[in-house]
């Protein structure tokens, strides 16, 4: 398996066609998604977009829906949730099929939803998806972080590290690193390994939650390594499924 990461969807610099996509977002998006899924959610279908999330979202009619996502971290005007993958509860997500836009996950989503397969990992997946990699093999796997508004995020380089350690140790170090945004991920990973939720909340997408309001359970929830097992799958362009 040949390994790259990328910060933002802006550094893809090639055709995704033939590429395996794992797409990252601590804060808060790909979190969120693994934990809606994992309470029950049937689907999670994503939007760049807020105009074409209202209309796709007003013709669903196949299952109860709720809207869900952020502008700049805050609730958007007439949805039900915001990004909180700790407001996701099976209460109200059980059966439904969520609607989300946010303001760089579900855009890198959408870079890459022409890949041949797309899955989304947070730190609370990690292992869920990097175990699913290592059984299917695909050769060429792209790992893309969210950033903020088309730059580099921390805690998105420090979950690509945290993958491709996993794997790397896994395999017996026969997955083969093809780019030095990750061999800076992996160094970035053992150096904040022991202490993940500092990291997420030293990182400036951290700080800027802070300043939004109280989001303790949202860093306590982000940094749990490993702690659910959901692998959420591109089935249909920008839905994802539990797999
Ligand atoms: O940018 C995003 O996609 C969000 O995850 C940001 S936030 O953490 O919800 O503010």
């Amino acid at each position: 398996m040949k390994l790259s990461y990328f910060h933002v969807a802006g550094d893809v610099p090639y055709d995704i066609k033939s590429q395996t996509a794992v797409v990252i977002d601590v804060l808060r998006a790909t979190t969120t998604i693994a934990c809606a899924l994992n309470n029950g959610a049937e689907a999670v279908q994503t939007f760049a977009d807020l105009s074409k999330l209202r209309e796709k979202s007003s013709d669903w009619s196949l299952s109860p829906k709720l809207l869900l996502g952020e502008r700049g971290g805050k609730m958007i005007d007439g949805f039900d949730l915001g990004n909180s993958p700790v407001a996701v509860t099976s209460d109200l997500v059980k059966g439904k099929r969520l609607f989300m836009s946010t303001t760089n996950g579900t855009r890198a989503l959408n870079k890459v939803s022409g890949a041949k397969v797309v899955y989304t990992m947070a730190l609370i997946n990690r292992r869920a998806v990097a175990e699913r990699l290592l059984l299917k093999q695909p050769k060429d796997i792209l790992i893309l972080g969210s950033g903020w508004e088309g730059s580099y995020s921390l805690e998105d380089s420090l979950a690509a590290g945290s993958l491709a350690a996993f794997l790397l140790e896994s395999s017996g170090n026969t997955c083969k690193i093809m780019n030095d945004e990750l061999f800076a991920a992996i160094a970035l990973w053992s150096s904040w390994k022991n202490d993940i939720e500092q990291c997420l909340r030293k990182a400036t997408h951290g700080q800027r939650l802070e300043r939004l309001g109280n989001h303790d359970d949202d860093f306590l929830c982000c940094s749990q390594l490993d702690s659910i097992s959901i692998i959420p799958t591109q089935r249909e362009q920008g839905v994802l499924f539990s797999l």
